[in-house]
């Protein structure tokens, strides 16, 4: 690790089989409530990157333990944002090690003074390793770029003669064999063609490795005894909707709790008692995706009441928690949402535009989201690691289905199949469970994207991962995405659904387009004649630069883009009728990547820019979607008159059953 890793790796004790969490501690959305209070920390930070030649001068000049600005020159950071891209500096978009953030807080007496609230400090999303101190002392530590930390802070808040606090955050990008998503530093020694101490960065994936506060940072209250997680199944018997739940406490032995389930006029339909139960909901909405149903995404809300005796005698926490009714189940030849067939058609993400990298914004997720159903998408893999919890909530809100896939990207190398990594990646999907177990939109886990599957290593380590992920949450299909042929991939049968990337006439076959047809059929029949299990296309696709036009066309033009998409949408026709259940395009906008001779300014297969402009085959693609939306959708005619200017979502000047 470029200056040193300064955690350790948290190596699990004896695995909780079929135990709910195996992780200490929930990790709730933090929401404001009658007992809860949250303040965001978005705006400017004051950075360092630490270019000292071994990176820690940081830590030999302990530089939290004084403001930033005292120890030397500091830069204006926003956060949520990467930093990489918003300097002038050219050393700054490539460096790798330890950046350090700082922020200063007030804060208002009634946290600081009542000792029966709690203060926690929690961070969305460091990339990649990040220590916490407050005023100084040391809070938290966290490995993993992708998932929320927090610390407890309130005896730090609560002791001293002041309201302030100081927030340091030092951030290290290094990537090892051994972290998700592996990397290594190689040292380039000749100093006949490098500077002394040169190095670089490598990594087996194909984006540009963005780093900072990637997400919202924020300090939220709760009563010293809280509900501290919510985990919620749910299921449908004969039109009732079951609703289990199950409330964990911290703080206190002496509790009650109380629990209504409220629908979407805010009508209680349902009521219990206890840390866990069974809610059952009469003729119950149930939670459909988008364009499947006339009523998609209907959610109701779980409101928790926890009341507690303290020594200052009772208090109570409140927390909502939306819920979606609905079943997830598969088939050897189907996917099945609320029992009826489901086809994912829809996209591969990222993370990802201009100059704030991978940072959180708001407009973007909503111009996103609009593009998703002006597409007719109903569905996309959070390609390659876990997105904001705010995605989340949207895909909850919308019926945007979600293949929630963790940061096992590049795992390439022999050594990132070991027992350290192995460990990590169970600790990632325990992390990761345990944020996103609560989202109806979530119908899949995915453990990993593209690993060396056919490695002999490969067999034992996706066995455990996979079923360490179905032990944590046994409601869902979990699979991970190969682009290993069907005859050696070690870890596909473990997996419930095969998931599968190929470039034809892209990657090989340059400009043949007339193999397409032929090599994806092949593709398709091998693999099921192995597994008998579904199908998702997971990637395909061709870089385009938008404006470039061929015709007859060549590579890298809108028109190559287009005709090779519909090669395959031919063979995805076929194929749709017997195992195939999706086709995920890659990708749905440009994005950036590491420089190289294959990319300019980065991977060009969206089918809208980076700046969210549609290339022509948007439109095809667009047309496609919603065909198959009209064909596949449950409950026609219904939908028919939703379509037609009923639904708040829609266009009220646009039909969408015609696809002109
Ligand atoms: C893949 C990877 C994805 C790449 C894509 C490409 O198979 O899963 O991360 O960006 O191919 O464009 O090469």
């Amino acid at each position: 690790m470029a200056g040193g890793a300064a955690g350790r790796w948290a190596v699990l004790g004896a695995l909780v089989w079929g135990c709910a969490l195996a992780l200490q501690g929930g990790m709730l959305y933090p929401r404001d409530s009658p007992s809860r209070e949250r303040r965001e920390l978005g705006g400017l930070w004051s950075f360092r990157a630490d270019f000292s030649d071994n990176r820690r001068q940081g830590f030999e000049q302990q530089w939290y333990r004084r403001p930033l600005r005292e120890l030397g020159p500091t830069m204006d950071m926003p956060v949520p944002s990467s930093f990489n891209d918003v300097g002038q500096d050219g050393r700054l978009r490539s460096f790798v090690g330890w950046v350090w953030y700082e922020r200063e807080v007030i804060l208002p007496q009634r946290w600081t003074q009542d000792l029966y609230t709690r203060v926690v400090l929690r961070i969305g999303s460091a990339h990649y390793h990040a220590l916490v101190w407050v005023n100084g002392i040391h809070v938290a530590e966290h490995e993993g770029g992708h998932l929320p930390f927090e610390a407890d802070i309130s005896r730090l808040v609560q002791t001293g003669p002041l309201s302030s606090c100081r927030i340091t955050i030092a951030i290290n990008n290094t990537l090892t064999p051994h972290t998700l998503p592996p990397g290594t530093i190689q040292y380039q020694k000749d100093t006949s063609k490098y500077p002394k101490g040169y190095f670089v960065q490598n990594t087996d994936f194909d984006f540009f490795n963005y780093a900072g506060l990637h997400r919202p940072v924020l300090l939220y209250t709760t009563p010293t005894t809280y509900i501290d997680d919510i985990a919620v199944t749910t299921d449908v018997d004969q039109g009732t909707g079951l609703v289990n739940y199950q409330i964990f406490v911290q703080g206190s032995d002496h509790f009650e709790l109380k629990v209504r389930l409220l629908d979407e006029d805010g009508g209680v339909v349902a009521q219990g008692t206890g840390a866990q139960g069974q809610l059952q909901v009469p003729s119950a909405h149930l939670w459909w995706p988008y364009l499947m149903h006339e009523h998609p995404a209907y959610l109701y809300a779980l409101e928790v009441r926890l009341t507690a005796q303290t020594a200052a005698g009772s208090t109570s926490d409140f927390y909502t928690l939306p819920v979606g009714i609905r079943t997830v189940a598969v088939t050897k030849r189907q996917f099945l949402i609320n029992g009826k067939p489901f086809y994912f058609h829809g996209v591969n993400k990222h993370e990802d535009a201009d100059i704030r990298g991978k940072g959180f914004d708001w407009p973007l997720l909503v111009k996103d989201f609009n593009l998703l159903r002006w597409l007719g998408a109903n569905a996309f893999r959070t390609s390659h690691y876990p997105y904001a919890e705010e995605v989340m909530q949207l895909c909850d809100r919308y019926g945007i289905v979600v293949i929630d896939e963790s940061p096992g990207v590049g795992i390439v190398l022999p050594e990132s199949y070991d027992n350290v990594s192995l460990h990590h990646h169970l600790e990632v999907m325990e992390e990761l469970v345990r944020r996103d177990k609560n989202h109806p939109a979530v119908v899949m886990w995915s453990v990993a994207n593209e690993p060396t599957s056919f490695l002999e290593p490969a067999a034992y380590y996706f066995k455990t991962v996979i079923a360490h992920t179905k032990a944590l949450d046994p409601s869902r299909p979990v699979t991970f995405v190969t682009r290993v042929d069907s005859a050696s991939d070690l870890g596909a049968p473990y997996v419930d659904v095969i998931c599968v990337n190929s470039y034809y006439s892209w990657y090989h076959d340059y400009g043949h387009m007339e193999v397409i047809q032929v090599q994806l059929t092949t593709q398709f029949e091998k693999w099921y004649q192995v597994y008998q299990k579904p199908i998702i296309q997971s990637e395909y696709g061709a870089d385009t630069i938008a404006g470039f036009h061929q015709d007859p066309p060549l590579m890298f033009s809108e028109e190559y883009q287009k005709d090779l998409l519909e090669h395959y949408h031919w063979v995805l026709d076929q194929k749709r009728k017997e195992y195939v259940v999706g086709e995920l395009i890659w990708n749905f906008a440009d994005f950036m990547t590491d420089q190289s001779p294959m990319r300019a300014l980065g991977n060009k297969k969206g089918i809208f820019t980076r700046q969210r402009q549609p290339k022509s085959a948007a439109f095809l693609l667009r047309d496609r979607y919603w065909k198959i939306a009209n064909e596949t959708m449950y409950h026609l005619s219904a939908m028919k008159s939703w379509c037609l200017g009923n639904s708040p979502f829609t266009s009220k000047s646009k039909n969408y059953f015609s696809t002109a």
